[in-house]
């Protein structure tokens, strides 16, 4: 207290009285398109908590949920140059700048959700995390997902011959848009928070996603038909700017790390949780689940690998998941 003035003295004891922790130095801002609740933004606030905590309230993290500061394209840009310090997004938008991305990205590369923990808690997660440095940007967590599925309101889907001539919407990235023409079906890409107007106008006759975001986006409202074909159980991943996280002390690198690393045991469980919650919510108001013929899907698959997969750093990785028991 004797470095201080006194004026500035009672400020930080008022200010550590109301808060009742020391007072924050450095706050970080966090992008997230989902609402307030989503098991994404509570894993990166459980992620604030920890950093706050563990850097006795240096460091706090302030989640910008609701596509507040935009929609994933803009906050990728806003957190690659630094404009907000945290995001997290999917990674199907990264798959034109960060190329390991388009991987864990593919239909039907990963078995089970099983799987895709086994090979993206491993070294194949660790060596797709460093891609993210060379676009300015420090991979610290992958999140669950889920995996996504089509749904439209036009018709049930039981086969790859039911999407012939549909329109819809796919997160932006070429692989989606390959994918759904795979299908004999047409992609729009077009961002998250269009989605619902287009279906409901007719500009699309539907999207694909996990069943919470189905649910909190509302889209059962509008696409009734939600056909379980799983193409891809594609995980989130939270970034950091890089030249942020180079300006933290070895030791607080340390804390994010692990606090990252805590946060995704937390957003694990919640979005079990809220996957079964959001899946009877939307049966309950009039959602049709169907379950198509997978295998057709599956095999329907093979360009999208024979155009994507050219690259031998991305087929050594495909190898290498594949192996993955
Ligand atoms: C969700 C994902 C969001 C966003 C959205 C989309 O599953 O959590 O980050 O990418 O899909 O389709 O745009």
């Amino acid at each position: 207290m004797l470095h201080f003035s006194k004026l500035a003295g009672l400020a930080l004891l008022a200010a550590s009285l109301t808060t009742g922790t020391a007072l924050a130095q450095t706050v970080l801002k966090s992008s997230d398109t989902h609402p307030d609740g989503y098991p994404t933004v509570e894993g990166v606030k459980y992620f604030g908590e920890l950093v706050k905590e563990r850097t006795a309230g240096r460091y706090a993290v302030e989640v910008y949920h609701s596509a507040q500061l935009g929609e994933e394209k803009d906050t990728i840009e806003q957190v690659r140059s630094g404009v907000i310090e945290l995001n997290r997004v999917s990674m199907a938008p990264f798959n034109g700048t960060v190329k390991e991305t388009i991987v864990p990205a593919l239909p039907y590369i990963f078995r089970s959700e099983e799987h895709m923990h086994k090979v993206m808690d491993g070294a194949i997660g660790d060596q797709i995390k460093a891609a993210f440095e060379p676009a300015g940007l420090v991979a610290l967590a992958f999140y669950d997902a889920g995996a996504r599925s089509f749904y439209n309101k036009q018709k049930p889907i039981n086969s790859v011959a039911d999407m012939k001539g549909l329109k819809f919407r796919v997160i932006q990235s070429d692989i989606f848009v390959d994918m759904v023409a795979a299908l004999g079906a047409n992609a729009t890409p077009m961002p998250y928070g269009e989605v619902y107007s287009a279906i409901e106008t007719g500009v699309i006759d539907g999207a694909e996603n996990n069943f919470p975001s189905y649910d909190t986006a509302k889209h059962f409202e509008v696409a009734k038909n939600f056909s379980l074909d799983e193409h891809t159980i594609l995980p989130e991943v939270f970034v950091m700017n890089k030249a942020a996280f180079d300006k933290l002390t070895p030791e607080d690198q340390a804390i994010f790390k692990q606090a990252a690393k805590d946060s995704v045991a937390k957003q694990r469980e919640l979005w079990a949780a809220k996957t079964a919650e959001s899946r009877s919510k939307v049966e309950a108001a009039g959602a049709k689940i169907t379950t198509p013929d997978k295998q057709g899907f599956i095999d329907a698959m093979n360009p999208v690998y024979d155009k994507h997969i050219t690259d031998p750093v991305l087929k050594k990785l495909v190898e290498d998941v594949q192996a993955v028991q």
